[in-house]
Order: structure tokens, then sequence, then C-alpha cells
């Protein structure tokens, strides 16, 4: 079927007298069976159109060789700790980038330049990033930065978009495991909100281990975006999942799902009702700004109490053990997903001046919908023509549904505001639209990460794949166009428009990634673009040499055994895509070294004997003969 026949379809519909959404609206209440059931813009459809229908969608997603993507997507790693850069709506896999794990291609977690970003945290071979957010001025992406938390190890990660590296990673102090992580939208990226997900004694040192003690609590952390250091901390209640921010940028807000502050699953399940606890960032900037804050042992981060019957938060009673929080792209809502309930939570955010100033006494005021859409729903995600899409986790489904309709269905009106109902393979946790956590949420394509493959797949053992899967949402109907396999655990993606992201060809010789490696080589006097030159200080060598395809600058240097050696290259090819890669065969080194870049590494030479080093990245014809040798003098 043409695009033609597609548009005669839905003029059949009006010639037949039948608006679009009074066709829908009167056989959705009058048949439950309609979802399933194949519709396009509320007309059944024969098998056959429908089939053609999905056909004409999966043609969108060939991208042709040599053609790009029209949008970028960030996936998290999950526990596997990286960020991956994938091209919608080919979903093809155009880049990793390590973050909270270690990697021998590039490097991360080995040289010194990496490990210097990470700081003490290097320590840490792992990590379990959950959610990828790029920052925004006005409410749309500016392409600068994207954040991406550790729940593993307490950690915030930035990566710089234009190089599409890590260069900044913060452990948050006093708190465990970061879980939920937004960003303010409006007027810029000034914080990151960082949930702390489990509540823990104060101090922690063994001498309490009551969680219902006063003592006990976990924080919101609020972090300087551009500074990476932490602006203040807000003590809660109860503890702390996922979070959105608003587009004022006066309101956060955030699920907690155990208010009962039990430490088993029984007891976390026995409240009825939990909530969603908003903060007025503006009100606690402004207290930190008058001093009027504490500091926590070990720590000079301003922090302030939020717990209930305080100024800064309110805290609004949602059903049961809610999970993702999403603001819709309009800026009217705070979407909470009611996981153990049926239910996503609608909180209208301009009630929240009210709210704050007490004229609105009962939090519940802010609730203006609690639609029904399903069992175990978990995210919500929007195309920017007024309706949601939520993740059903245990339907194994995703729900289109109207967010107006559903306010109106809450006041008694008899609306079915759910349009469709899609099964999706299977058991699905966040889902994406296009742009959709910005005001230019432009409703082209939904991806849907699910959490189990099983049959999906070629099989690879006890161990599958998840699943995340690409929907045409651009029309009325959701159509399902691709699988694709993902390694272990993307929680979150985003996408991003291509015209928002712009990286840079090579490295600038002046970038501050590797700017303390340049600093050191001053020191030692080195040029290091010409010079090649091995520095002896006591048992400390450092070893300077360029590259430039097929060859390094040294192809011999001698250390004794035992010394510290640490090995810098500086690149010098200026041709996009000329990377080389620096392994000292059997000393565990390895890294990447691209156009105009310096990289460093430091190991100790404890063996007597020869060595052989060698480019690792394939450069030129000549690239196996890229090579050199380490002569260790015997101790
Ligand atoms: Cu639902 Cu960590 Cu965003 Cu996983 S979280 S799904
Ligand atoms: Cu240089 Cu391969
Ligand atoms: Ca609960």
């Amino acid at each position: 079927m043409s695009k033609k026949d597609v548009k005669n379809t839905s003029n059949d519909l009006d010639k037949a007298g039948l608006s679009r959404r009074g066709f829908l609206g009167a056989t959705a209440v009058g048949s439950a069976t309609l979802m399933g059931a194949a519709t396009l813009g509320g007309a059944v459809m024969s098998r056959e159109s429908w089939a053609e229908a999905v056909s004409e969608s999966r043609a969108k997603i060939h991208v042709e060789p040599g053609e790009l993507d029209e949008y970028y997507g960030f996936w998290s790693g999950g526990h596997q700790g990286e960020v991956r850069v994938m091209g919608v709506p080919s979903m093809r896999e155009l880049m990793r980038i390590p973050v909270f794990n270690v990697d021998s291609a590039s490097g991360w977690g080995l040289t010194n330049e990496s490990r210097e970003i990470m700081g003490e945290s290097a320590k840490y071979l792992n990590g379990d990033c959950h959610h990828p957010h790029i920052s925004m001025t006005d409410g749309k992406y500016d392409g600068k930065y994207l954040f991406i938390n550790d729940k593993a190890n307490t950690r915030v990660a930035r990566i710089r978009l234009d190089i599409m590296k890590c260069d900044k990673m913060l452990t948050v102090p006093s708190v465990q495991a970061i879980h939920g992580l937004r960003l303010q939208k409006v007027p810029h990226t000034k914080y990151v909100f960082a949930n702390a997900e489990f509540v823990i004694p104060h101090p922690n040192d063994g001498s309490n281990y009551d969680l219902k003690d006063k003592n006990s609590y976990t924080m919101f952390n609020v972090i300087d975006a551009e500074k990476m250091e932490m602006a203040f901390q807000v003590i809660v209640d109860g503890n702390l999942d996922n979070v959105d921010a608003d587009y004022t940028g006066k309101y956060a807000a955030s699920t907690c799902y155990n208010s009962e502050d039990a430490t088993d699953l029984g007891g976390m399940m026995r409240n009825e009702r939990d909530w969603v606890v908003v903060f007025n960032i503006e009100r606690i900037e402004k207290a930190v700004k008058e001093g009027k804050f504490s500091t926590l042992a070990g720590s000079d981060v301003p922090v302030v109490d939020g717990r209930k019957g305080s100024d800064f938060t309110r805290y609004i009673p949602v059903p049961k053990n809610p999970h993702g929080l999403n603001t819709s792209p309009d800026g009217k809502y705070f979407i909470a997903a009611g996981k153990l309930s049926p239910t996503v939570s609608v909180i209208q955010i301009d009630k929240l001046d009210e709210l704050f100033d007490g004229s609105l006494e009962d939090p519940r005021a802010a609730v203006v919908a609690e639609p029904e859409l399903g069992l175990g729903p978990l995210h919500t995600t929007y195309d920017g023509r007024g309706n949601g899409y939520t993740t059903l986790f245990l339907d194994s489904q995703i729900v289109k549904w109207n967010i107006a309709e559903a306010i109106r269905a809450y006041n008694g009106e008899k609306v079915n505001y759910i349009k469709q109902k899609l099964d999706v393979h299977y058991q699905p946790g966040h889902t994406h639209a296009s742009l959709t956590e910005t005001s230019d949420a432009d409703g082209q394509w939904l991806v849907v990460l699910s959490k189990f493959s099983k049959d999906r797949f070629l099989p690879t053992g006890p161990l599958h794949p998840e699943n995340d899967q690409l929907i045409d949402i651009s029309g009325d109907e959701m159509k399902l166009v691709h699988d694709g396999p993902t390694y272990a655990e993307p929680h979150d993606c985003i996408l991003a428009r291509r015209d928002q992201i712009r990286t840079k060809k090579i490295w600038d010789r002046n970038d501050p990634f590797f700017a303390s490696t340049v600093e050191r080589a001053k020191k030692d006097k080195i040029n290091l673009e010409s010079d090649n030159k091995v520095i002896r200080d006591g048992n400390k060598v450092r070893v300077y040499m360029t590259s430039i395809a097929p060859s390094f600058g040294l192809t011999e240097f001698n250390v004794k055994q035992g010394d510290e050696v640490t090995v810098t290259v500086t690149n010098l090819d200026q041709v996009e895509d000329v990377s080389h890669g620096f392994v000292m065969t059997n000393h565990g080194v390895s890294m990447e070294i691209s156009p105009q870049q310096t990289s460093s590494i430091t190991f100790v030479a404890d063996k007597p004997g020869m060595h052989w080093y060698y480019c690792s990245w394939f450069c030129h014809a000549l690239h196996m003969e890229m090579v050199g040798r380490m002569l260790v003098e015997p101790a």
C-alpha cells in the first residue's frame, strides 16, 4: 500500500461522517475487545492492509548503506557500565563510551587521563548506569553534555558530546546508590538532580542500624552541572526512586516506593499508597544562599531537611510503589507510574505553587487524573500530541493513552482514554519517544526497552540479550518495526536530532581532556609534537614518543627491572579516523591515541628482557609493522 492509500483510508472515514475521535470514542466505550484489533485511525483494517501499513513503516527504518540516521540514540549500558551510541531509526550501534567500566580498546580505566577523571573511584572496576540525559537550554537539547548515574558505586558522570568521552566523575557523598537522574530543563541545565535510593543511618559507622530512627534517611542530591561539584543535598522521608524536572526551573519531583521504611519486600508493599515528593528548588537554593543549612560529618556539602512539614517539599500520596516519573513535554504534568497499581498518577504542575503557599491544603488535590492502564506500569513517554505511552511490565505491552481524556474521565465523564495497546517482547522497562523530554517532542519514533527476549533471537545459552524494540508512532497507530538485541542492560535511552549533536573530527591540541599530561611534559621540558625522549627520575621513567602512521617515534627504549614506566604517545596524524593504539605485551597496557591526541599510561616493568609494543588500532597497510621494543635490564 502506498502513502496515498493510507491517506485514502482516513478520507473514507471522514466521508462516512465519522470523525476520528468520535469513532474511536464510540467504539472503545462499547467494546473492550477493540484493543489488539488492527486499527488505523480508528478504522478496523483487514489483515492484508494492516500488513502493508506495517511494512511501509518498516521501510522507513531501512537506512541505505552510506546514509546517515536522523537521530542519535544514547543508551545506558546498565550494570555493564558504559554508554552506547546508536543511530535511529536504523538501530545501528555507532560507538561505545566507557564510563563506569574498564575498556581495553580505548584504555578507559587504564590510562592516566581516564584514571584522573575517575578520581579515587578508579579503584572500582564496575558500575551500574541507568539514566542518560542530555543538557538543555530553554527546554531543548543543547548537545553539550550527557550525564549518567552509577547506582553501584554512587557516582554521577558527565560525557562531553563533542568528543564523546567522559570528562568528569563525581562520587556523591553521605549516600548510597544513585538511581534516578534528571536535569534541570529551564532556563538551562544548571543542576543535575540525582536520587540516592537507599536509606542509611547517619553517621553510618555501625552505631545504629534502625531505619525508623530520625538519623536514618536518604537524600536528594543536587549537582552543579558545569563544575560537576555538589551544590546541596535534601533529606527526605522514605526512599527515592526516579526523578524529573519541570519546565519552569522551579520544581523537581521524585517517586518513593518505600514510604514504609521497610527492609524487606513484604514490608515495602504494605502501604496502599507511597508518594511523589516535590522539591521546591527555588526555595532550597535561597535557603542555601542565606546560609540556612547544616553539614554532615566528613562533608562540607550544604544539607537542608526536606522531610514532611518542611517548606522545601510537598509529599503527594500516590498508589503503590510508584516507579517512573516523567514530565509531559507541554510542561503541564508530572506523571508517576504506579508499578504495583494498574494506574499512573497525573500531577498538575501549575497547582504546585498553591500547594507550597498553603492555599491548597490536600496534596492529593494536585492529582488531576489516575487512569487505569494495565498491569505493572513502569515508565511513560510522550509524542507531543497529547498522548502518553506507558510500559506495562506485567502485561508485556505498551499502552497509548490520551492525557486530556484521562483527566475528563477522572472528572466523571464517560470517555475511553486508551487509544491502543501493543504487545512488546517482553517485559518492558523504560520507553522513550523521540525528543520526548524536551519541548521539541516530535512523536516520530518510540523505543521500548524490553528486559526479556526469550525466543526472539538465535539462542545464546542461559544468558539472553535484552530486546530494544522500535515502534513507529508517527501515525495514529503504533507499529512495531524492529527488534534490537542488546547486551545487559540498557535501562533507559534518549534520542536527539542529529543536528543537535556536534562532534569534533580530530582532537584539539589544547583539549582539557589531556591537559594534565601536557602540563607534566612541560615540566619535563618535552615538546610533545616533536620529541621522542626518555626521562629518568629515580626509578620513575617517562617515555615520550610521537606516532604517525605507520610508526612510533621510538622503536626502542631501555629501562631497569622494577622501574615505574609512563609511556606518553602523541598522535601527529591529522587525518580523520587514523587512530593509533599502544599495547605493551604481557603488561596489561593498552590505549587509544586518536588524531592529535596525547595519551599516557603507567605500569611497572617487572620482568627483565625484551618486550615488544605494538599499535592496536588498524591504521595503515603497515599497521602490523608499527612496533617497538622495551629492553628491561635485570635488577
Ligand atoms: Cu525503571 Cu533504573 Cu529507570 Cu530500570 S529504572 S527499568
Ligand atoms: Cu598505528 Cu595501527
Ligand atoms: Ca511501598
